[in-house]
């Protein structure tokens, strides 16, 4: 698995409510903008990394970003499930990530069934590879604790004259 660094940050918006949560899923989904803003050429697929929401406490993720050919979208979505137990939604906050490796391909399924295995098989991947040293680092990454409030740090401003 070769690794990539990839950041990104957006508020989190409504997705498609297909009761994901229900399946013990969430997935926080992101605006299309920054769907938008990833790179030329970054494959779709499932990736994992480290994230958080309203500048709180980082933990593992895995993400989705495609097409999600189980369900024939026409939108390309991005959604990151976050690899703890919250006890409220955060809709309108803003989830930071740092993406680190791509696990494997979007794929089509016959069941829902099958594509929550999938994705607990990605979560276990995740779980046990964030921990390796190279990926664990990450977890202090200082993009995940920036603030969006823009700041200004000057010694003349405005001027004095
Ligand atoms: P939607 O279709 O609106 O995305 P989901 O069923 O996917 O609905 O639920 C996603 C929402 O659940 C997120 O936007 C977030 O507010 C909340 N949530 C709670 N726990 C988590 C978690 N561990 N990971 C991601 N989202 C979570
Ligand atoms: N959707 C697919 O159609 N095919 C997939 O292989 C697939 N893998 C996923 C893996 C992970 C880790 C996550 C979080 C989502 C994945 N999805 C996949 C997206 C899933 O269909 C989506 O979360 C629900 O449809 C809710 O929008
Ligand atoms: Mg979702």
């Amino acid at each position: 698995m070769s690794q990539l660094l990839y950041r990104f940050h957006g508020i989190v918006v409504k997705g498609f409510g297909r009761g994901s949560k229900q399946l013990g899923i969430p997935t926080a989904n992101l605006p299309e903008s920054v769907v938008d803003q990833l790179p030329e050429g970054f494959p779709t697929g499932i990736y994992h990394g480290w994230a958080n929401v309203g500048g709180g406490d980082v933990h593992k993720m895995v993400m989705s970003v495609g097409w999600n050919p189980f369900y024939n979208n026409t939108k390309k979505s991005m959604e990151v499930h976050i690899i703890h137990k919250f006890d409220e939604d955060f809709y309108g906050q803003d989830i930071r990530a740092v993406v680190l490796e791509y696990i494997r391909a979007e794929r089509g399924f016959n069941s829902v069934d099958e594509l929550i295995t999938a994705i607990q098989s990605d979560i276990s991947m995740a779980t046990e590879r964030l921990d390796q040293e190279q990926l664990a680092i990450y977890k202090h990454d200082p993009f995940l604790k920036q603030t969006t409030t823009n700041s200004y740090r000057g010694s003349n401003f405005p001027p004095e004259s």
